[in-house]
């Protein structure tokens, strides 16, 4: 029988790139397995991209800066209910908030402020989809890559 992982996108966003090593601790630690790991500076257009679904929102400008005035680190991250327990983890979006109700929360150990929150998680099944072909769009040919090795070999 086929064991279906889940997997979900991770961003360790500009405000608390300096603590990656010990954000990585802390998701393995948490059981999850990091399938890709990949170091970026995203220009402001790639951010926009990234957030189109907040275009136009009073935060959206500021929220493109950003995201692109440093660089992030982007994970692959795969557990069972890897989705819904790495938001867990992540905790509330307004790190000021998660500090008063998820003390424990990353957001409220590693953000910054309402926008500066430390991290990133995919909120859905379609979104981790989407968002890790935007970081690592040769994920998705894997299958295609082993069918053709197969083909190679008849
Ligand atoms: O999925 P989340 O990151 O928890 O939240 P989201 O998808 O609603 O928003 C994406 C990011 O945009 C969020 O991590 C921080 C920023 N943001 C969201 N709501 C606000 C905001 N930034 C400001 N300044 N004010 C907001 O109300």
């Amino acid at each position: 029988p086929q064991i279906y992982v889940e997997k979900t996108l991770a961003i360790i966003k500009p405000d608390a790139i300096h603590k990656c090593d010990e954000i990585e601790d802390i998701i393995l630690r948490s059981g999850f397995c990091i399938l890709q790991k990949r170091r970026v500076h995203l220009t402001p257009e790639q951010a926009s991209d990234f957030y189109a679904e907040h275009y136009g929102k009073l935060f959206f400008p500021s929220l493109v800066a950003y995201m692109s005035s440093g660089p992030i680190i982007v994970l692959v991250l795969s557990r069972d209910n890897a989705i819904s327990y790495w938001r867990e983890l992540v905790g509330p979006t307004n790190t000021l908030k998660a500090r008063e109700t998820h003390p424990d929360s990353l957001r409220a150990i590693y953000g910054t402020d309402d926008q500066r929150n430390a991290l990133h998680g995919s909120d859905s099944f379609s979104n981790a989809a989407r968002e890790i072909r935007f970081f690592f769009s040769d994920s998705i040919v894997e299958p295609v890559a082993v069918g053709q090795a197969a083909k190679d070999y008849l």
